[in-house]
C-alpha cells in the first residue's frame, strides 16, 4: 500500500523526521521556494498535517488541501488551528499535552528567579569588568515569600504554583471558575484584582479568541511599577501594546516572556528594554520533552491511519 502524504508547515527535529520519513511521504512546506506551488501539487493527495503549535493551520491552507483527514500539532496550544473549519469538513485535531507541562513551569520559574536576581545583567557585571572596576553589583529584588498570581490554573499554572509553594509565596489564581485543586490558594476571578494581589503575575492560561489581551492595559497599571509580569502562553493573551507602554515608561516594574507577536519577528522596542528578559519560545524545549512530543504527534498519526483512537484529539 502506498505511504500517506502528510504536510509538515515546519521543522522538527531530525530524530522526528528520519522516523516520519519512513512512514509518510513527507512534503516539507518550510523548505519550499514557492510553497503555494507545492501545495497545489500535492494538494490532491495530503491527508494530514504535522505542524508546530506556534504555526498551527489556517482556514485558508485547510480549504487548499480537499483530502486532508488530520491535523497533528507538535504542542499543547492549537489557536492558531482553525477549528472551525475543521469542524465543517470533520477534520480531526490532536496536540501533545501532559508531556511538555513540567518543562513548561520549569523555565516559568527560571525565568522569575532570572529576572528577580537580575542574572543576565550579573553576568555582564562579571564578564565586562565592571566587578573589579566598579565594585559591588546594585542589589536586586526577593523572590521567596513574595506574593505571586497565576491567570489559569491548567496543568501548567498548577505546576507553576506548586513550584512556588518551594518559596514559601502567597499565591492567588484566576481562572474561569474555583478549581477544588486550588486549595492553599486564594481564588481571585477578576485579573485586574489577581494582579493587584501579585508581585509576580504568570500567565499560563490556554490562548483562544475569548482570552486576547486578557492581561489588560488595567492588569499591567494593577501589577505596577513593583510588579513582574511573566508569560509562558501565548503572545495574544497579553495587549502588547500597553505591556511595551508600560515597561518602557516604568509603570510595569519588568517582564520576562517567552511569547512575542510576530514571533520570531519581535518588536523592536523589546530589544531597547533593560526591564525585559526575553526568550525565544522555548520553554517546552528540552530534549527529553520534544523527543516525547515528536512520539506523540507521530502515535496520533499512526493511530488516525490505522482507524485507531487518537491519544490525544482536540477535536
Ligand atoms: C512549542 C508550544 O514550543 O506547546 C505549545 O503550545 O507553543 C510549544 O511547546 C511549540 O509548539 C513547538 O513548535
Amino acid at each position: 500500500m502506498s505511504r500517506p502524504e502528510i504536510l509538515m508547515t515546519g521543522p522538527y527535529p531530525d530524530w522526528d523526521l528520519v522516523e516520519l520519513e519512513g512512514r509518510y511521504i513527507v512534503h516539507k512546506l518550510y523548505e519550499a521556494e514557492d510553497s503555494d506551488a507545492l501545495i497545489d501539487r500535492h494538494a490532491e493527495s495530503i491527508r494530514a498535517i504535522a505542524t508546530r503549535g506556534e504555526l498551527g493551520a489556517s482556514a485558508a491552507l485547510i480549504e487548499r488541501l480537499p483530502k486532508l483527514e488530520v491535523i497533528s500539532v507538535y504542542g499543547v496550544g492549537y489557536d492558531a488551528v482553525d477549528l472551525a473549519a475543521c469542524r465543517a469538513r470533520g477534520i480531526r485535531v490532536t496536540n501533545t499535552p501532559d508531556v511538555l507541562t513540567n518543562d513548561v513551569a520549569d523555565l516559568g520559574i527560571a525565568m522569575m528567579l532570572c529576572q528577580s536576581r537580575g542574572m543576565i545583567g550579573a553576568e555582564t557585571w562579571v564578564k565586562d569588568g565592571s566587578w573589579e572596576a566598579k565594585g559591588l553589583y546594585p542589589l536586586k529584588r526577593r523572590v521567596w515569600g513574595r506574593k505571586a498570581g497565576v491567570l489559569g490554573l491548567g496543568r501548567i499554572g498548577f505546576e507553576v504554583a506548586k513550584r512556588l509553594r518551594g518559596f514559601d509565596m502567597d499565591i492567588a489564581y484566576s481562572d474561569v471558575a474555583d478549581k477544588p485543586y486550588g486549595e492553599g490558594m486564594a481564588f481571585i476571578a477578576d485579573p485586574v484584582a489577581l494582579a493587584c494581589h501579585a508581585d509576580f503575575l504568570f500567565v499560563t492560561l490556554a490562548a483562544s479568541a475569548e482570552t486576547r489581551h486578557i492581561v489588560s492595559k488595567d492588569v499591567i497599571a494593577a501589577l505596577g511599577s513593583d510588579g513582574m509580569l511573566i508569560n509562558i502562553s501565548r503572545a495574544s493573551n497579553i495587549d502588547e501594546e500597553a505591556l511595551l507602554e508600560a515597561l518602557e515608561n516604568g509603570t510595569l516594574g519588568s517582564a520576562a516572556l517567552d511569547v512575542f507577536e510576530g514571533e520570531p519577528k519581535l518588536n523592536p522596542r523589546f530589544l531597547k528594554l533593560d526591564n525585559v528578559l526575553v526568550q525565544p519560545h522555548h520553554a517546552s524545549g528540552t530534549v527529553e520533552t520534544r523527543k516525547a512530543m515528536g512520539k506523540l504527534v507521530r502515535d496520533n498519526l499512526a493511530a488516525h491511519f490505522a482507524g485507531a483512537a487518537l491519544l490525544t484529539p482536540v477535536i
